[in-house]
């Protein structure tokens, strides 16, 4: 057989990335080269943003990591991992099984999100496990099940926002952050403190105050009914709880949410009557209304606004939530999350713990129960009731939790801090080990898309000597506490479909074969026969009546107003050319061009009454922190309010750890600051 270097035949595989899961071809060789993939819908053409195109730099990259390390100094991988076994079996024999915990990541494959999740379960005991998306989808995600009884994120195929006429886009800036799905946008409304990239392309932009977008969103439900546009006949055929809804509008006229929001009267009227007057429209939501410490309740609006429109389970319609990280959507399915068993499931669901606890051959009685959640558990590490280890896979926290610097005080109190890792990232350079994993190209597994679609992504190449895959890795201590746990990807994925059979994200009828064959089958797809599910809702929604729950939220201010020592309102967010934690773009050459360092958005006003010249340093400081940043002047954003990227460490030192009530989501899109130019 050839190996795959010797063959030139391009490998058909996805980027590793963001949630649109690019189709890319790459062939194998020195250097490994990138190529467009036109079967894959979410880029039919082939088209790739700039991160896809060079992501094989990092493949061969000199700082890439190729041993373990022992406290800083290089070790064999028996050593690393004895090490690692040994420090694990004495805290838990001190101090409990939940003295151990683990983070992952949603930009790990379902396989190895589904091992996290049982090695956290199985081998340590612990119900101290969370991830990153958390930071991400949690509040989409908590309002989805609300109201549909289920989160997938777009209910429908990409492709189907072409037959829509209008699409409102609440806080996402996908020409930035998802550049090939603005194909398949139609005429465009955008929520958006900043006029963005995708702003640019729209009929219509509203502009309001950072953390206001729950105020906006009742507004525009509010006109709806004052305006006679409501879709009588679909709220009565296929929703409950309308009522309550229109009674908790009342106070809600348009010059009070003018008020509230900064967004003229007339621009809402517009867009409700663009929404309301379309044969077929859809309402997306992003991190720009979900991370904040009401973003459960803000998307349940928008979610509302969608309902009172007739717009969910219409063919051509409906909501969606634009999933980030690359598995962002399986990362959340299969039980890395705190409260979640594979398949979806509830961990406190005695049925659901009985089903995985067979797959599994343990006990029902000796699964855990639910953990704390991300930032929770990440300010419990090291604390006298907190957890005195951390296995973490698959995130960056110390430049991408809020309140970054506390957080890496709270790691480096730590007894045992171990990462598995590529690079040596900001988190990974306070690691007592460090594991050196593969890269996406270098291993097979499945990731599903922000339509749900389940996509196999190829090996292309072989790691560098000494690197071993997260499944291996995870196999390796399991092995030394004494559990058998597979390593290979379609071992783990055979038993994570027999894991999620009956659960609401059921992937028992999906192969590797068929996934080839298909380019992707969506889930539920409960049997080998099944077809998979692209359209879970049209005929009903997943609660137990088949019916959309309306629900009535509040506004309410952000966690952190600003003040006369902090008078302005920060926001964060992302750039074209680099992704996340920056641990991965920021070592890649032209994406370092393109985007070489931290800055600092704001208005020309602003900028004068602080004496701040374009190109300037800035200081930035709120309660938890400073952070610095070069100056860029645009009337894009509104004067009250500066925008940071949070790709370089910084501006997380900034942010605030509010957290939402229901998804523990924290409000990275809202605190105050003052600024000061450094001479
Ligand atoms: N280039 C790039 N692409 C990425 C990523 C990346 O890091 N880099 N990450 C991926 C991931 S994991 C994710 S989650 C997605 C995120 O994708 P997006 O949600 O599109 O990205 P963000 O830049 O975080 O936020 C979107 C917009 O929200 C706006 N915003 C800020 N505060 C508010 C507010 O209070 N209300 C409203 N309405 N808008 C607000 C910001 O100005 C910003 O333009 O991107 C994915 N794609
Ligand atoms: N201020 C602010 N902060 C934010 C956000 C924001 O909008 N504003 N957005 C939040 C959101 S939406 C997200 S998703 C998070 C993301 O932030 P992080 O959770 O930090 O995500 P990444 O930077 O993608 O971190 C991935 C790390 O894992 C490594 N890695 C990549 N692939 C693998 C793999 O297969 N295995 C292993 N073991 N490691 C791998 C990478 O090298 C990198 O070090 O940030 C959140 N933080
Ligand atoms: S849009 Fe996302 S998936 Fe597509 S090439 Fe860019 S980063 Fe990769
Ligand atoms: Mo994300």
């Amino acid at each position: 057989m050839k190996s795959p270097e010797s063959s030139i035949e391009p490998v058909k595989t996805h980027c590793p990335y963001c949630a649109l899961q690019c189709g890319m071809t790459l062939t194998p060789g020195a250097p490994v080269v990138v190529g467009p993939r036109d079967d894959v819908p979410a880029n039919a053409g082939g088209a790739l943003c700039q991160k896809g195109w060079t992501a094989a730099e990092l493949l061969t990259h000199r700082d890439r990591l190729t041993t373990p390390l022992l406290h800083g100094e290089p070790a064999s991988w028996g050593e690393a991992l004895d090490y690692v076994a040994g420090r694990l079996r004495a805290l838990r024999a001190e101090h409990g099984p939940d003295s151990v915990a683990v983070f992952g990541g949603g930009g790990l494959t379902n396989e190895k999100a589904y091992q996290l999740g049982k090695f956290a379960r199985v081998a340590l005991g612990t119900s101290q496990i969370d991830y990153n998306g958390r930071f991400c989808m949690s509040s989409a995600a908590a309002a989805s099940i609300r109201a549909f009884g289920m989160d997938r994120g777009l209910p429908f195929p990409v492709t189907d926002l072409a037959q829509a006429e209008v699409v409102l886009m609440a806080g996402a800036n996908v020409a930035e952050t998802m550049p090939p799905f603005v194909r398949h946008l139609p005429r465009l409304i955008v929520i958006d403190p900043r006029r963005t990239a995708t702003a640019r392309l729209a009929w219509l932009h509203l502009q309001p105050a950072p953390g206001t977008d729950l105020a906006l969103a009742l507004g525009l439900l509010h006109l709806v009914i004052a305006e006679g546009l409501l879709d009588k006949g679909y709220i009565a055929e296929r929703t409950t709880g309308f009522e309550a809804v229109r009674t908790s509008l009342a106070s809600w006229w348009p010059e009070r949410v003018e008020r509230v929001t900064g967004v003229p009267v007339a621009r809402m009227r517009q867009a409700v009557h663009a929404l309301a007057g379309a044969a077929k429209a859809v309402v997306l939501t992003g991190r720009g209304v979900e991370q904040h410490a009401k973003g459960t309740d803000t998307v349940t609006a928008f979610i509302n606004l969608a309902l009172a429109l007739g717009l969910p389970g219409r063919p051509g319609s409906g909501y969606g939530c634009l999933t980030g990280q690359g598995n962002g959507q399986g990362g959340r399915e299969h039980g890395q999350k705190a409260d979640q068993l594979p398949g979806y499931r509830k961990i406190d669901d005695p049925a659901a713990r009985e089903h995985v606890a067979a797959v599994w051959g343990v006990r029902p009685e000796d699964l855990p129960g639910p953990g704390r959640s991300a930032y929770e558990l990440l300010q419990a590490l090291g604390t006298p009731e907190g957890p005195r280890a951390l296995l973490l896979f698959g995130s960056n926290p110390v430049v991408s939790a809020p309140r970054s610097l506390a957080v890496a005080e709270r790691l480096r109190s730590l007894d045992l801090l171990v990462v598995s890792d590529l690079v040596m990232s900001e988190t990974a350079a306070l690691a007592d080990v460090v594991l050196p994993t593969t890269q996406w190209a270098e291993e097979t597994g499945t990731m599903t898309n922000l339509e749900g679609r389940v996509l196999l992504r190829r090996k292309a190449a072989e790691p560098p000597p000494g690197v071993r895959s997260d499944l291996q890795i995870i196999q390796g201590l399991a092995v030394r506490l004494g559990h058998r746990f597979a390593a290979e990807p379609r071992e783990v994925f055979d038993e994570l479909r027999r894991a999620s059979a009956g659960g609401i994200a059921d992937y028992s009828g999906i192969t590797y074969e068929r996934i080839e064959a298909e380019t992707g089958v969506f889930w539920p797809c409960p049997s080998p026969g099944h077809p998979g599910t692209p359209r879970p809702f049209l005929d009903s929604f997943a609660t137990p009546d088949g019916r959309a729950r309306f629900v009535p939220v509040e506004h309410r201010a952000p966690a952190e107003e600003t003040s006369e020592d902090y008078p302005v309102y920060l926001t964060t967010g992302r750039v074209l050319a680099q992704y996340q934690s920056g641990a991965q773009t920021r070592r890649i050459g032209p994406l370092v061009e393109a985007a070489p360092e931290s800055f600092v958005e704001l208005h020309p006003s602003l900028a004068a009454h602080l004496e701040i010249d374009a190109g300037d340093r800035v200081r930035v400081t709120s309660r938890r922190g400073s952070a610095e940043g070069v100056a860029r002047i645009t009337d894009a954003i509104r004067p009250d309010t500066v925008f940071m990227p949070f790709h370089w460490e910084g501006a997380n030192r900034l942010t605030n750890p509010a957290l939402d009530p229901t998804s523990r989501m924290p409000e990275f899109k809202v605190c105050a600051v003052r600024l000061e130019a450094v001479r």
